[in-house]
């Protein structure tokens, strides 16, 4: 392959060079004809991996867990046409939780582009510029060789700077392998690395924070993309704060620590919602999260302190969007912790003490859980609740779960108690079925030495499950555990709990799938588990395997998910209230 020198080569390669400067190491997607320069050029570079998945939403997919838990550029691409519209959703889903990811599409040849080639998608007929603007923070066709490390450039900038998200390039078939003269430019000298805060306003945070009496921490995802779990953590230790978190910041604060409330939002625990809608905390600081529907329960307005309300985000649209906020912070949740920390040790040097009152009230309840006899229940077929516990019991310390969307999420956020070191993902913004079934992939390519599993339902499963595949080829070792009760649980609980009460039973499937067999002609390891007790040695089993594996778990259908309070914000939106 010719590098792409100080002075240039094809486009392709100065592409390939600014990916492999940016981290990447995968690109996921599936080939076609007005990609094929690219797929061919990612193909035979020697540090650069080509997945080829079975569906490009997988591959979009793949490529956002990659990001989420790499913590570096992801990259997947899509022939034009069809290609691009099916990597639409998984783009959709990285855009709407914030993840760093470069979107490559095919096109026509530049000068046939308006004269109708196949699969040729520009501005006259299928605009895929415009279709991915809205879900991305650039998209842009590049219409010439010489400006295709300019677009990327740019791409990159925005695509990890702020509040990172996809961004998406759509490049002629005729302009990779073009010649170009081009200058270098190093991701520092492009990308600025910025570390901003309003060192007034974290003052007066840190004077608000330590005179309170009942402060409370609401933690969101936003701690964990900026690395912050630790930071967040040594200040509630401060400040002997009571922390809550979203649903899908379950987990980045440990939920087996002495000052933890559970999750506050849908699925979530009794202690989160008593103490962060109750009428005691008098400063609530939330961090990184962005008080959308599923954590403030419709946007309950008890979440509002009695007086001083810290909100944190990086995205000043965030600030003040649902709830007034007397002391707003915008910023990276890493760099202000860091100085929060900083100004609050300097106050207690200079003889304050923390006005934490909470040591006085009654001990945090532990029994968090609806429904506690089921999680110990010896019922055949096992309940949902139990396999979670006795699967909690081999969980590595540092094991990564991705939950896919349904009941098994509400039963994941409820019932699966999150330990320090590990880490649950959930897409919970766009709320995908199928992400929890390919993204898991994508994280483990991106950290190797880390256990993935992955708690997805059999209706996601069907929709996403032939990434299986994909996994089996490369040997990627993900365990999906296959929650299998034969229908849209969510759908078919929820919809017992609105209107008329009559369930929709078409969410029923009408007949039953052997999901394990399915794995096994997959050419994956499968485990069947029924009953109580049988998850600890299937999951030992199925990870000592060191390939990818299912563990199909045969449940009690019958037995709801929490879903009352989805059930309850549908019923109004419906209603109009
Ligand atoms: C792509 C997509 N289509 C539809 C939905 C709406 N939806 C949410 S969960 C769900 C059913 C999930 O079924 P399954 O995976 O079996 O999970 P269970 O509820 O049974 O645990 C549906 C249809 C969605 N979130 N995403
Ligand atoms: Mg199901």
């Amino acid at each position: 392959m010719t590098g792409a020198g100080e002075n240039g080569g094809r486009a392709v390669d100065v592409f390939l060079r600014y990916l492999k400067a940016e981290g990447a190491e995968v690109v996921f997607g599936v080939p076609g004809g007005l990609l094929h320069p690219l797929f061919a050029a990612v193909e035979n570079a020697p540090d650069l991996r080509l997945v080829v998945t079975k569906h490009e939403e997988g591959a979009a997919f793949m490529a956002d867990g990659f990001a989420r838990t790499g913590g570096r550029l992801a990259v997947c691409a899509g022939t034009s046409g069809p290609g691009s519209t099916n990597l639409l959703t998984g783009v959709s889903c990285a855009f709407a939780d914030g993840v760093p990811m470069l979107v490559v599409t095919g096109q026509a040849a530049s000068g046939a582009i308006g004269k109708g080639a196949a699969q040729e998608a520009g501005r006259e007929d299928i605009d895929i510029v415009a279709m991915f603007d809205p879900v991305t923070k650039y998209s842009a066709m590049v219409v010439s060789p010489g400006s295709l490390a300019h677009h990327l450039r740019r791409a990159l900038r925005l695509a990890l700077t702020g509040r990172p998200g996809p961004v998406h390039l759509n490049v002629p078939v005729d302009l990779w392998e073009k010649p170009v003269e081009e200058q270098w430019f190093e991701p520092s000298s492009y990308r600025p690395e910025t570390s901003l805060f309003d060192r007034r306003r974290v003052q007066q945070a840190a004077e608000a924070m330590i005179a309170a009496r009942y402060p409370a921490i609401l933690v969101g995802s936003g701690v964990g993309i900026a690395s912050a779990t630790d930071h967040l953590r040594a200040l509630a230790e401060l400040l002997s704060a009571r922390v809550a978190t979203t649903p899908r910041g379950k987990g980045l604060f440990p939920e087996d620590h002495p000052l933890s409330l559970g999750v506050l939002g849908f699925a979530g625990h009794s202690p989160a919602k008593d103490t962060i809608l109750g009428d005691e905390v008098d400063l609530l600081f939330t961090a990184g999260a962005s008080l959308n529907e599923t954590t403030t329960l419709n946007w309950d307005r008890r979440l509002r302190p009695r007086e001083t309300l810290v909100q944190l985000d990086i995205d000043p649209d965030r600030i003040g969007r649902n709830y007034p906020v007397e002391i707003p912070l915008v910023g990276d949740a890493q760099t202000i912790l860091v100085e929060l920390v900083y100004h609050l040790h300097r106050l207690i040097r200079d003889g304050a003490s923390p006005g934490s009152a909470w040591g006085d009230e009654a001990p945090i309840e532990r029994n968090i859980y609806t429904n506690p006899d089921l999680r110990v229940s010896d019922a055949v077929p096992v309940t949902p609740q139990r396999w979670r516990v006795d699967l909690e019991e081999v969980l590595p310390d540092d094991v990564t779960i991705f939950s896919d969307i349904g009941g098994h999420m509400l039963f994941n956020i409820h019932h699966l108690r999150i330990k320090e070191g590990q880490r649950l993902v959930i897409n919970m913004g766009f709320g995908s079925m199928g992400h929890g079934t390919a993204a898991p992939i994508g994280a483990a390519l991106a950290d190797p030495g880390r256990p993935v599993i992955a708690i997805v339902g059999d209706g996601c499963f069907a929709m996403n499950g032939m990434e299986l595949l994909t996994a089996r080829e490369h040997d990627i070792p993900v365990t999906w555990i296959v929650e299998n009760n034969n229908m849209h649980g969510i759908t078919w609980h929820g919809t017992r709990r609105v209107g008329s009460g009559r369930p929709m039973e078409s969410a029923r499937f009408r007949k039953t799938v052997e999901i394990a067999a399915i794995a096994r002609a997959m050419g994956l390891g499968a485990w069947v588990v029924e009953r109580p007790g049988q998850m600890q040695q299937a999951m030992s089993e199925a990870l000592k395997s060191g390939g990818p594996a299912v563990i199909e778990v045969r449940v009690d259908a019958e037995i709801s998910p929490p879903v009352e309070d989805r059930a309850r914000a549908v019923e109004g939106f419906i209603a109009g209230r």
